[in-house]
This record gives structure tokens, sequence and C-alpha cells, in this order.
């Protein structure tokens, strides 16, 4: 392992390398990192070794990176029950970090990192900053939370690793962020798309232009960028958005990311290997088809996860990339298997929801969704903001646009939904991931 690291990791940021190795090397390297962490989980972590045993599989039957579908899946649950130390793989004194989920309710889920761990998670947070242009001398305006979260310290780590300054700004407070950023001079900007949005409009009832400023990339994620925002960004700065993808089980940010092609984020899958599973039936699907993330970690060592149900909804994109990295890419992702709604027996997804408002050219990025019950049905009722310049026209116009969003989202979902046009800025802004879902049927 040490030695791999070594050869790997070198002393400056050839991380990169792993980016373009070979596929059979690349296999080889994945198959020696399962067996070692399959071996470590079924020695250190009880749930692993009886998990195994109850399907009759020992780490002897794990040879190569083929095997790992022989290993039985994770979920979310597995982690709450074995709160909070119940998955550690190592003592607790090599352990030099902990995280845990933003969970409201209940116990969080806890995830550790050795030092090690935080190595590996740095390589792979400066592998994707390299993919976006991130250089060396960049300014990078922090704002994921810092905390608990991933987001805020695994960016923060990782760029300065890069010889970025970092400014810590964390979520929040959008007169101070918009103040730093111009005098600072900030280039990159780590947030969730939708609060650099939010950030936009701040700045523009500000007089902020941000097409004035430096900022020329956009390090987005924690939640989907749809190609409605990505369009609002566009109109209204000069930033090229790239997708970071992650999720705290796994290690936080930096799982993947989009290279400058833009067609799919690439995988860091030396680290995290990806496999697509049918939601349903958990059976493995072919490249290609879409179906449910499923993520193991192949070097981390105080917490291994290994086939973990991310719920994330995509597909793996075996092609050749432009950019020669041969890591293979997931599609973007824009739904998860638990974010479904069944109204009237027909399964809609809010991102399809925002599809439909996006090709009404009147309308914003700004939308909620409302679950209801009338007469003891569940309905939907979809809330819309329009532009300014259409909000000021007659009632007339306003009802036109509002039938108009409702048939284009009846397009996609095939069911009639009750569309809203609501007052500018009345939507509640998001500080960190946005909430398009609210729950109002048992108030
Ligand atoms: O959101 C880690 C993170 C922080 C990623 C900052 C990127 C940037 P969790 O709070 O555990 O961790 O949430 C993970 O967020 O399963 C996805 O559903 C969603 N998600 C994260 N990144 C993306 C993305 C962090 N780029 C969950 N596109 C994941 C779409 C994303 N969804």
């Amino acid at each position: 392992m040490k030695q791999i690291w070594n050869d790997i990791h070198g002393e400056v940021h050839p991380f990169s390398a792993l980016d373009f190795l070979p596929r059979e090397q690349m296999r080889g390297l994945q198959s020696q990192r399962l067996r070692d962490i399959v071996k470590l989980a079924y020695e250190k972590v009880e749930l692993y070794r009886n998990r195994m045993k109850e399907m009759g599989v020992t780490p002897d039957d794990i040879k190569s990176i083929d095997d790992i579908s022989k290993l039985p899946f994770m979920q979310k649950t597995d982690l709450r029950d074995t709160y909070p130390d119940g998955l550690f793989a190592v003592e607790m004194k090599d352990i030099v970090r902990v995280h845990a989920s933003s969970g409201t309710t209940g116990k969080p889920i806890v995830v550790a990192y050795t030092d090690e761990d935080l190595k590996v998670w740095n390589s792979s947070i400066i592998r994707c900053l390299k993919m976006y242009g991130v250089k060396s001398g960049d300014v990078v305006q922090n704002c994921y939370g810092y905390g608990l979260f991933t987001g805020g310290l695994g960016l923060h780590d990782g760029s300065q690793a890069l010889g970025c300054t970092v400014i810590p700004a964390s979520g929040g407070n959008s007169e101070r962020q918009l103040m730093l950023m111009q005098d600072l001079k900030t280039t990159v900007f780590a947030s969730t798309p939708s609060y650099f949005m939010h950030l936009i409009e701040e700045g523009k009832a500000r007089g902020v232009d941000f097409k004035k400023l430096p900022l020329r990339i956009g390090v987005f994620g924690g939640e989907p960028s749809s190609d409605a925002m990505r369009k609002f960004i566009a109109d209204n700065t000069n930033v090229i958005p790239y997708d970071i993808y992650g999720l705290s089980e796994i290690v936080g940010p930096g799982v993947g990311g989009e290279c400058q092609h833009k067609c799919g984020m690439h995988i860091l899958e030396d680290n995290f290997y990806p496999e697509i599973v049918d939601p349903d039936t958990g059976e493995v699907l072919p490249d290609g088809e879409e179906g449910e993330l499923v993520l193991s970690t192949l070097t981390k060592r105080a917490m291994p996860v290994l086939r973990y149900r991310t719920h994330d909804i995509t597909s793996i994109i075996a092609e050749p990339c432009k950019c020669g990295r041969t890591i293979r890419r997931i599609s973007r992702i824009s739904k998860r298997s638990d974010d479904m709604l069944i109204i009237r027996g027909v399964n809609v997804f809010p991102s399809q929801i925002e599809i439909g408002i996006s090709r009404v050219e009147e309308t914003t990025p700004n939308f909620r969704i409302l679950r209801e019950m009338k007469n003891d049905m569940e309905s939907l009722t979809v809330e819309v903001e329009i532009q300014d310049k259409y909000y000021g026209d007659s009632l007339e116009t306003i009802e036109k646009i509002r039938r108009k969003i409702q048939a284009s989202i009846v397009q996609i979902v095939n069911i009639r939904i009750d569309v809203k046009i609501v007052e500018p800025n009345s939507i509640p802004r998001s500080q960190g991931k946005i909430k398009r879902v609210y729950d109002n049927r048992k108030v």
C-alpha cells in the first residue's frame, strides 16, 4: 500500500496521472486495492464479517475488481445503526478527523478519516480542480459550510494544497460575500449552484455586475445543477460552471467532477469504484443504462464503505473522453430514487417539473413544489416566479404564461399539476442546498 502511495503520489502533484492510466493498469490497481480493503473490512468490522458470512463469501473469493458484485450492499441505515464508530476499521488513535451528515433529526451519520485518508481526499479534490482549470495562484472563495459538513473543509484543504489562496467564507451573509469577492478578487467560486444564483440576485440588487469581476470558474455541487441554473449563471456572469460530485458517506466532495469537455463527470475510480444497479432488484446494469449509483471506497481505511447505495440516478459512460482521461464518467445527476413523488399513480421527479418550467422562456429558475391533500388525494402545486418584466404585465398575460407552464409540465410528466405564479423573490432562497419540495400534507 505504502509503495503504491509513493509511486502514485510522488512529491509534487502528479495526482492527475491516475486519470490517464491505461485501462488494464487501472483495473489491476482497483483489483489490488479491493482485495486489501475487503480484507481489512472483514477483519476489523463486524457488520462486514457477518454480512459476508451470511452470503458465504470470504476475502479469498475477492480476486479481481469483477468480484465486487459478490459483496453485500450497504444502505444509509447501516451507517445509522452502527453510530458512532461501528464501521471504524482502525483504532480511534489513528483517526485524525470525523465529519457527520447534516440530518436534522435523530443521530447523524459519522464518517472518519485517517491521515492517509485525508491525503487521498486532498488529492481527489486537486484532481477535480485540475479538470476545471484551477491553478496555483487562483483565489478560491469557498462558500460550502464549514464544520461537520464535508463541503467546507474538504474543498478548503484541497484548494490550499494545490497552491490557491482560500477564502474560508462558508455560507450566508451575502453582503459580506459580495464584498470579499470584489475586494479579494475571487477567481474561483465554490458553493451549491443555488447559493451562487442567490448571490447573483443579491448582487444585482446592490449594483454588483458579476461580468466585471475576475470570477471565471464555478465549483458547483452538493445538489444538481440544472440547465436552467446554468443558463442563469451564463446570462449573468462570465463563470464557467463545473460540477463536483460527492457524498459524506464516501468521502465528501471529490468523488468526481466534470472536465473541460463537459460530457459527464469523471469518477476517480481508483479511489471510488462505481457500479450502476437496478434500484428495485439490485441487479448490476451494463454501462450506458440508467440506474442507481453504487459506490465503494477502495482506499479509505478509517471507515471502508463498500457497495453503498447512493440513491443517485445516473449511468456510466465508458466511451473515451476527448480530454484523454481514461477514468470513466457518469452522466450528470439530476434526480434521486428517493426524490420520486407518486401522484395519482404517476411517478414525478422534481427535476422533470424543473425542465417543464425552463422550457417556458418567461420563467426564472426559481420554483417550489407544494405537496398537499385535496379531497383525500395527494396533489401538487407548483409555485413559479416569472421574470420581473412579465410579472408587471396584465393579469391576462400572466394567466397565459401560467397555462403555458402547466402545459409544458404535462408534456413531460403526463399529468395535470396545479401551477401558481408568485411574486418575484417570494420563494425562499437557498443558503446551502436548495429545498424544492415542501410537504404540507400533515399541516
Ligand atoms: O453534498 C458533499 C459535497 C459537498 C459534494 C460539496 C459536492 C460539493 P452530502 O450532504 O452527503 O454530501 O450529500 C450527498 O448530494 O448523494 C447527491 O444526491 C447530491 N449531490 C452532491 N453533489 C452533486 C452534484 C455532499 N454535483 C448528495 N450533482 C448526493 C447532483 C449532487 N447531486
